[in-house]
């Protein structure tokens, strides 16, 4: 388990998973895919904070990295889960410098962060230490600040260089109603474009990762052309839906 503390590889772009169904059997069959991580939604997902310390478990368990989306706004989520052995926090709209400082603070221990400190149960989750797991988490950890407005794209290049802030992600249904302003999202289409490629741009010049939430492989393909590093691929509902289709399809008597 100790391998699990060091700092996801993302030289190069890595795939992972997207789950809002808690069942922690469940998880640890999709952790068993080809993903670097598998994130556990709380805020569009079923997830409360006890089906997030099982699944977070049951990623981990797994040898992939935990990463878990707070509601918006809930920094206080953000140190529980990091407690519960969260390698990674996603913090849905990051509008501005002010919010990403907050989320920051509450992901990393002091000099960097304000995380207060409760670390036994995250430490056993990985087989170290407390002293192993202080030295390394905060290195070790993801902060990633949901870019998914016009508000948050026009300082993006102020937010990816918050220290604490270890890279965007970026949510592309959200991004395209608040840019076309309307409720229809239009996901990666024609007018978000301009906006994604300057957050990836941010990233870069910041040396931060730049993440992503994908639905189909083109999508995630034309992300990680883009210069993107850690791109989820599908949520629950599309790996149901191909895997019961594909059974289906084959039968004679339906
Ligand atoms: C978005 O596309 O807005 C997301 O938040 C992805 O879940
Ligand atoms: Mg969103």
């Amino acid at each position: 388990m100790r391998r699990l503390i060091e700092k996801l590889n993302l030289n190069k772009p890595v795939p992972f998973a997207w789950c809002g169904l808690t069942d922690p059997r469940y998880l640890e069959m999709v952790a068993e895919y080809p993903f670097a991580a598998v994130s556990l939604d709380m805020q569009h997902g079923f997830f409360d904070e006890a089906a997030v310390q099982h699944g977070i478990a049951a990623v981990a368990a797994k040898g992939k990295a935990p990463l878990v989306r707070i509601p918006v706004g809930r920094c206080d989520t953000a140190s529980r889960v990091m407690d519960f052995g969260a390698l990674g926090v996603i913090a849905p709209m990051i509008n501005s410098v002010e919010d990403a400082r907050a989320f920051a603070r509450s992901v990393k221990y002091v000099p960097r962060g304000e995380r207060s400190f409760g670390p036994r149960h995250a430490a056993a989750t990985y087989g170290v230490s407390i002293p192993e797991y202080l030295d390394g988490i905060d290195n070790a950890s993801l902060a990633l600040a949901m870019i998914e407005t016009r508000e948050a794209v026009e300082v993006v290049e102020e937010i990816v260089v918050v220290d604490g802030i270890d890279g965007v992600l970026i949510g592309p249904g959200d991004l395209s109603i608040s840019i076309r302003q309307n409720r229809i999202p239009d996901v990666y289409g024609p007018e978000s474009m301009e906006a994604v490629s300057r957050i990836i741009g941010a990233c870069k010049t910041a040396g931060k990762h730049a993440a992503a939430f994908a639905l189909t492989p083109e999508h995630a393909n034309m992300l990680a052309g883009l210069g993107a590093g850690l791109i989820s691929v599908g949520i629950d509902d599309t790996y149901l839906d191909k895997g019961i289709a594909s059974h289906l399809n084959g039968l004679t008597f339906i």
